[in-house]
C-alpha cells in the first residue's frame, strides 16, 4: 500500500499548523530570547516594545500562574528565565501582537542587560569543572581492567562526533484556541502530544482535562519535538489562559536554529584489547556527552550510548561510562538514533584505529567478532534471533563484496586524482524505549452505522508513515477494504497519557493495540454473523468488505452484519492498552531485558575522493536490512534511504558550529549545510533479509525508524580509507563530521 499521505502532500492539500483556519479575533507570539549564553540578568526594559501599537502583552515569568518549569526526567528548566540566562537563546519572555510583523518589531526594541558569567561549550570544559546534570552511570560486563593483560594487541584513542540540527521542514509550532470554562485547545507539531498537554497544565496551574492536544501530522520530527516541542505550546498557552484569545506562535527558521537542541555532540576516550587471532576480549569507554544547559532527555540519551556501544560485536570484558556534560548551550535533544549513534561511532573508530597500526583491514576485526545467539550484551539481556552475521555475511555475497574491493584496490593503483575507499558497517539496534515503563500504548476504534472505521491511537504522523501501518492493521484484522479506514488526528481526549512517538516504536506499540481492539470488535462481530447465518463462530471469517462461511462462500455483506449488530444493541467502538510483555531493567544493577528485539543490517559504503580539491562522492551504499516481515516495503524502504541520508550529513558535511561565547555560527542554511541531491549516494540498494520477524513487532514487521541511520557511519570509514591510499602518511582521525576540508588537510598531511 502506498504511503496514505502521498496524494494530499503532492497535491499541497496535507494540514500542517500553519495551514489551520484562524479565528479571527487571533494574535500572534514570538519569543524573546537571551543574547548571551550564560549570566545574571539586571534589568530588562521592555517599555518600548510595550508601547508598540498592536502589542497586546509582554508575557514572563511573573505571569506564569501554575509553575515555570518544564523539566521532565530532571526538574531543571524554567519556562523563560528569572534572574539568569544559562544558554544563548534561552526564552526570556513572549510578545503577543496583532501580527507577527509587529511582535518582532517589538523584539528588536526590548533591551536586556546581562552579567556575564563563564561560558563552558564543551562537554571535556565541563568535566574539568565538574559541571554534570546528573552521576555518570557505568555498563559492566566481565573484568576488562585485568583482560587487557592478556591481549595482544591494547589501544587507547580518542573520538569526537558533532552535533546535529533536525531541520524538520516544518519548524516547531503550535496554535492555542480558548474553549470554555477556561479549557484550552492546542494543535500542536509534537510528537509528544502528553509530554505537552501534561507541561501546560503543569505550567497554567490548572487540571489535565482543561488542555486538550490535537495533532494532525508534522512535517519532520527526527526526535526534535519528542520533548522540545512542549515550550512553545505552552507559551502560546499561558498568552491564551490570560487573553482568553486565540494565539499562533510558528517559530521562524532563525530562531528555531538558535533555540532549540540538537544531537549531542559526544567527545569519548576508549581502550581496546586483542586477541592475536583478532578476538576483541576488553573494551573501555569514558563518553562526554555535551548535554547543554539543562538535563532534556539527556540522561535517557546518555543510556542509549552505552546499550549501544559494542553496536555489533560480542565482546566478553566491558567497561563503559557516561557522563552528561552541564555546558551553556541549548538543551541537547533526542535525535534518530538517541545517542546509539554516538555509541557505534566511538567503537567503529576503535575498530579502525587498531587494523590501521597492525596493519590490516578493519573488516577483518569486524568479521571475527560479529555477535551471536546466545551472546550476553554488556547489559545483561541474551541475543536471541541474532542477524548480525546473517546480514554481514549476505550482504558481502549478494554484493559480490570481494569484486567491489578488488575494483576498489585496481582503482587506486591506477590513479592519484581520484582514490576509492570502501567500508563494511554492520548495525544493531534495540528496540523498545530504554525507560520501561514507557513501552505502552492504546488504541480507539469506532465503526460507525454506515460501516466505515474511525481510528484513534497515540501515534503521531511524522512523515514515517505510521498512519499508512495503522490502516493496514485495521484493515487486515477487521477484513474492510483500505477507503473504509480513516485515521484520526492524535487528540489526547481520544487516546490518552501516551508516550511520545519515539524510539522506533510507535507502530509496534500502536500498532498492536489497534490489533487488539479489533479484534474486540471481530469476536463480537463474529457471534453476531454466526447468529445471522445459523452457524458457529468458528465458520465465520472476515475479508475484503465479506463476511464468509467456511471460508469460501461469501454469506453477509460487512454493511449488512454492522446493521444488524447496530439492531442488536452491540457495541461497535472498542479501545485496547497494550504494553510489551517481556521487557525489563533494573537500573541499581544496570542489568535485564531493555529491548523487546533488536533490528540488524550490514552496509557495503563505497566512495570516491577528488584528491586535489578534497571533495567527495559516495558511489554506492548498499544494505542488508532485517525488516522481519515487512508490512510494507514501500514505507520501510523509505525509512531505510531517509535515515541513510540522514546518517550520511551527520558524518559527513552537517557541522554544528557554536562559537567560544556560546552563540550558534552555523545559524542558517548558508553555513549549515544538510545533504542535497548531488551528495546523496549515487545508487542506494537495499535487499531485505527475510527472517521470522519478531512477534513483539507489528505483524512481525520490525521497526525501521533509527536503525538505518547508523549506516551512515560506514561513509566516514570509507572516507577515511580512501584518504589513507592517496597519502599512507595520513595518521587516522575520529572526528565526525568528515568535512571536504578535513579530506584536503588529510590528504597532505605530511
Ligand atoms: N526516546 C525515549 C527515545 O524517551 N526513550 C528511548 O529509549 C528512545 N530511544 C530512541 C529514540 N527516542
Ligand atoms: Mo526519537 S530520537 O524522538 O525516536
Amino acid at each position: 500500500m502506498k504511503n496514505i499521505d502521498s496524494f494530499t502532500h503532492v497535491r499541497g492539500e496535507s494540514l500542517y499548523v500553519d495551514d489551520l483556519m484562524l479565528r479571527q479575533d487571533v494574535l500572534f507570539g514570538l519569543c524573546f530570547d537571551s543574547p548571551k549564553a550564560h549570566g545574571k540578568i539586571k534589568s530588562v526594559d521592555y517599555s518600548k516594545a510595550e508601547a508598540l501599537k498592536g502589542v497586546i502583552k509582554i508575557f514572563t515569568y511573573k505571569d506564569i500562574l501554575g509553575e515555570n518549569q518544564i523539566g521532565g526526567i530532571i526538574q531543571d528548566e524554567p519556562l523563560w528565565a528569572e534572574d539568569e540566562v544559562h544558554f544563548w537563546g534561552q526564552p526570556i519572555a513572549f510578545i503577543v501582537a496583532e501580527t507577527e510583523a509587529i511582535a518582532k518589531k517589538a523584539r528588536a526594541l526590548i533591551t536586556i542587560d546581562i552579567e556575564e558569567l563563564p561560558v563552558i561549550t564543551t562537554a571535556k570544559e565541563a568535566k574539568e569543572k565538574g559541571s554534570f546534570i546528573n552521576a555518570p552511570r557505568s555498563f559492566k560486563l566481565g573484568d576488562s581492567a585485568k583482560t587487557f593483560a592478556d591481549c595482544e594487541y591494547v589501544f587507547e584513542g580518542e573520538t569526537f562526533s558533532n552535533g546535529q540540527e533536525h531541520l524538520y521542514l516544518e519548524t516547531q509550532g503550535c496554535y492555542a484556541v480558548p474553549q470554555e470554562n477556561g479549557s484550552i485547545k492546542l494543535t500542536s507539531s509534537t510528537q509528544g502530544p502528553t509530554a505537552v498537554q501534561k507541561t501546560a497544565a503543569r505550567v497554567l496551574g490548572v487540571p489535565m482535562h482543561k488542555i486538550e492536544v490535537d495533532v494532525i501530522r508534522l512535517g519532520g520530527g527526527f526526535g526534535g519535538k519528542e520533548d522540545q516541542a512542549t515550550p512553545w505550546a505552552v507559551m502560546a498557552a499561558v498568552a491564551v489562559q490570560y487573553l482568553n484569545r486565540p494565539v499562533k506562535f510558528m517559530l521562524n527558521r532563525h530562531d528555531d536554529l538558535r533555540m532549540t537542541g540538537k544531537r549531542h555532540p559526544y567527545s569519548s576516550f576508549y581502550k581496546i584489547g586483542l586477541t592475536k587471532d583478532l578476538k576483541i576480549k576488553a573494551f573501555e569507554v569514558e563518553f562526554l556527552q555535551n548535554s547543554g544547559a539543562a538535563a532534556d532527555l539527556s540522561p535517557a540519551i546518555a543510556e542509549r550510548t552505552l546499550f549501544h556501544a559494542c553496536n555489533s560485536y560480542f565482546i566478553p570484558n566491558v567497561s563503559t561510562t557516561v557522563y552528561s556534560c552541564k555546558t551553556n548551550l541549548p538543551p541537547n535533544t533526542a535525535f534518530r538514533g538517541f545517542g546509539g549513534p554516538q555509541g557505534m561511532f566511538v567503537i567503529e573508530s576503535a575498530i579502525s584505529a587498531v587494523a590501521d597500526k597492525i596493519g590490516i583491514d578493519r573488516r577483518q576485526i569486524q568479521e571475527e567478532n560479529l555477535l551471536a545467539e546466545n551472546d550476553e550484551f554488556s547489559y545483561g539481556q541474551i541475543a536471541t534471533q541474532v542477524e548480525a552475521k546473517n546480514t554481514w555475511f549476505s550482504a558481502k555475497e549478494k554484493f559480490q563484496f570481494e569484486k567491489l574491493e578488488d575494483e576498489v584496490f585496481a582503482f587506486n593503483q591506477e590513479n592519484k586524482r581520484f582514490t576509492k575507499g570502501i567500508s563494511l558497517m554492520p548495525i544493531t539496534f534495540g528496540i523498545s524505549f530504554t525507560n520501561t515503563q514507557m513501552n505502552h500504548a492504546r488504541a480507539l476504534i469506532h465503526i460507525y452505522l454506515d460501516g466505515s472505521v474511525g481510528v484513534s491511537t497515540g501515534a503521531v504522523e511524522m512523515g514515517q508513515g505510521v498512519n499508512t501501518k495503522m490502516l493496514q492493521v485495521a484493515q487486515s484484522v477487521l477484513g474492510v477494504s483500505a477507503n473504509r479506514v480513516k485515521i484520526e488526528t492524535t487528540n489526547t481526549t481520544r487516546v490518552a497519557n501516551t508516550s511520545p512517538s519515539a524510539a522506533s516504536s510507535t507502530a509496534d506499540l500502536n500498532g498492536k493495540a489497534v490489533e487488539m481492539a479489533c479484534k474486540s470488535l471481530i469476536d463480537r462481530l463474529r457471534k453476531v454473523a454466526a447468529k445471522m447465518l445459523s452457524s458457529e463462530e468458528k465458520n465465520i471469517s472476515f475479508q475484503e468488505d465479506f463476511v464468509y462461511l467456511d471460508a469460501e462462500k461469501t454469506a453477509l455483506s460487512w454493511e449488512e452484519l454492522i446493521t444488524q449488530a447496530m439492531a442488536q444493541r452491540v457495541a461497535l467502538s472498542e479501545n485496547a492498552h497494550y504494553a510489551t510483555p517481556i521487557i525489563h531493567f533494573d537500573k541499581t544493577k544496570e542489568k535485564g531485558h531493555p529491548f523487546a528485539y533488536h533490528v540488524y543490517g550490514t552496509a557495503i559504503t563505497t566512495v570516491t575522493v577528488d584528491c586535489l580539491r578534497g571533495t567527495y562522492e559516495i558511489d554506492a551504499v548498499k544494505m542488508v536490512h532485517d525488516f522481519g516481515k515487512s508490512m510494507n516495503y514501500a514505507v520501510d524502504m523509505g525509512q531505510i534511504e531517509g535515515g541513510l541520508a540522514q546518517g550520511i550529513g551527520w558524518m559527513t558535511m552537517e557541522e554544528i558550529a557554536y562559537g567560544k561565547d556560546g552563540r550558534l555560527l552555523s545559524n542558517a542554511l548558508s553555513t549549515y549545510k544538510i545533504p542535497d541531491i548531488f551528495s546523496a549516494p549515487k545508487t542506494v540498494e537495499t535487499i531485505p533479509l527475510e527472517t521470522e520477524g519478531s512477534e513483539w513487532a507489528i505483524k512481525k514487521s520490525k521497526a525501521t525508524g533509527e536503525p538505518p541511520l547508523m549506516y551512515g557511519i560506514g561513509t566516514y570509514f570509507a572516507i577515511q580509507k580512501a584518504v589513507k591510499a592517496f597519502n599512507p602518511n595520513y595518521k587516522l582521525k575520529f572526528h565526525a563530521p568528515f568535512t571536504p576540508e578535513k579530506v584536503l588537510m588529510g590528504l597532505y598531511e605530511k
